[in-house]
């Protein structure tokens, strides 16, 4: 991090001033959001995720743009909670192509009570391999998310998904407040937040705008701000909704990156309907994150090999996990070696 050009970090934004940042030139637009970019990030390093469907389908919810909704038929077959066996297996499996955290998401509304000790159970697992783990499961009550730090969850992902205007045109069976509650259960457990939304939803550039000025008027930022762009899927609601603007989408991550300087801005979902040239200019707009591995949660992601060449033609290495100070500098080496060995191999399936 190059600390003298560091901006100070602000909790203060107005509409105005965020719309006036959507409305730059673009290329203004852009060399601002990859100067903040370089005040604080290595530019050429992207942190890898890789996701894992632990509960599918059925979900009570009416969220218009979602697969899992029980109230849309998108021919998706629902699953009951995966074993904790097989969950450790798949993190195994992300960890040794690269990832270093490894997300899992339910289909719930919110976990029931008598679902916290296979969760909290799959927490242990995942973190005794050495990987940082992040989990979404709707929302949670404060004992809820108590527990889940108990366990270890570093992250937990909670999306405000757009605007508080726009919010009630995408989902009517909960509230912008009680996503913001649970937000705010998850750090008062001392846990990171992962929180963003989506684009492409049919709402307007001040929708947008509302979205990222919530997410950075937190009175701390998200840690990880996932920007998904819409995976339409046929039986949703938002099957047909009319393809988001690719530049629209680049400057919501150049928007991102300029208000929440220190925070990873995922490039989420949508990856595989984007070209490489759309996705490059992300990562120069101040991504620096990705989904890996050929599934999101339901629908498909990119080919980890795929992903590999483009992130060998832009010169991008997998960011390392962070290794806290309270680790050992033996501990440190061992995480480091691993990352090394699992970035050798990404390149040489890369290359093949
Ligand atoms: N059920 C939990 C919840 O909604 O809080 C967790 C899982 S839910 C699938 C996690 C997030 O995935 C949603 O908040 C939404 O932002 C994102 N998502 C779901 N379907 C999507 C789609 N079709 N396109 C883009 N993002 C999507
Ligand atoms: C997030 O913001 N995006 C991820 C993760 N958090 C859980 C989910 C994307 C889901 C895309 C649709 C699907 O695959 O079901
Ligand atoms: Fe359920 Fe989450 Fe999908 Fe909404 S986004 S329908 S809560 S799985």
């Amino acid at each position: 991090m190059n600390a003298s050009f560091a901006p100070t970090i602000r909790y203060d934004w107005t509409r105005t001033e965020i719309t006036a940042l959507f409305a730059l030139p673009f290329s203004d637009l852009m060399f601002q959001a990859q100067s903040v970019h370089r005040a604080h990030f290595n530019p050429n390093e992207v942190q890898i995720s890789t996701l894992c469907s632990i509960k599918t389908g059925a979900c009570p919810e009416d969220c218009a743009y979602c697969p899992q909704s029980a109230r849309y038929d998108t021919g998706l077959e629902r699953e009951k909670l995966m074993a904790v066996e097989k969950v450790i297996e798949e993190a195994k499996a992300a960890k040794a192509s690269g990832a270093t955290r490894f997300c899992m998401g339910a289909a719930w509304r919110s976990p029931k009570n008598k679902d916290m000790p296979y969760v909290t159970t799959m927490v242990q697992g995942v973190k005794a391999l050495g990987l940082e783990t992040c989990m979404t499961l709707g929302m949670l009550d404060e004992s809820q998310a108590q527990e889940l730090a108990d366990a270890g969850l570093d992250y937990y992902n909670h999306n405000l998904d757009t605007s508080p205007e726009y919010y009630g045109e995408i989902i009517t069976t909960r509230t912008y407040q009680d996503r913001l509650e649970t937000l705010a259960n998850v750090r008062k457990a001392g846990m990171k937040v992962c929180c963003g939304g989506i684009v492409g939803m049919g709402e307007e550039e001040n929708d947008r705008a509302g979205l990222l000025q919530q997410l950075a008027n937190m009175s701390e930022h998200p840690e990880s701000v996932p920007i998904n762009m819409l995976v339409k899927v046929g039986g949703t609601p938002l099957e047909n909704e009319a393809d988001l603007d690719p530049f629209d989408f680049l400057r919501t991550i150049a928007v991102a990156r300029i208000l929440m300087p220190q925070s990873h801005v995922r490039l989420s979902a949508g990856r595989e309907q984007m070209n490489e040239q759309t996705q490059a200019m992300a990562f120069l707009a101040g991504a620096n994150s990705i989904f890996y591995g050929e599934k999101l949660l339901t629908t498909p992601n990119p080919e980890a090999n795929k992903d590999m060449q483009l992130f060998k033609k832009l010169g991008i290495k997998p960011e390392a996990y962070e290794v806290h100070e309270d680790e050992s500098e033996q501990e440190a080496s061992i995480v480091h070696q691993l990352q090394e060995a699992a970035m050798d191999s990404m390149f040489y399936n890369a290359a093949k």
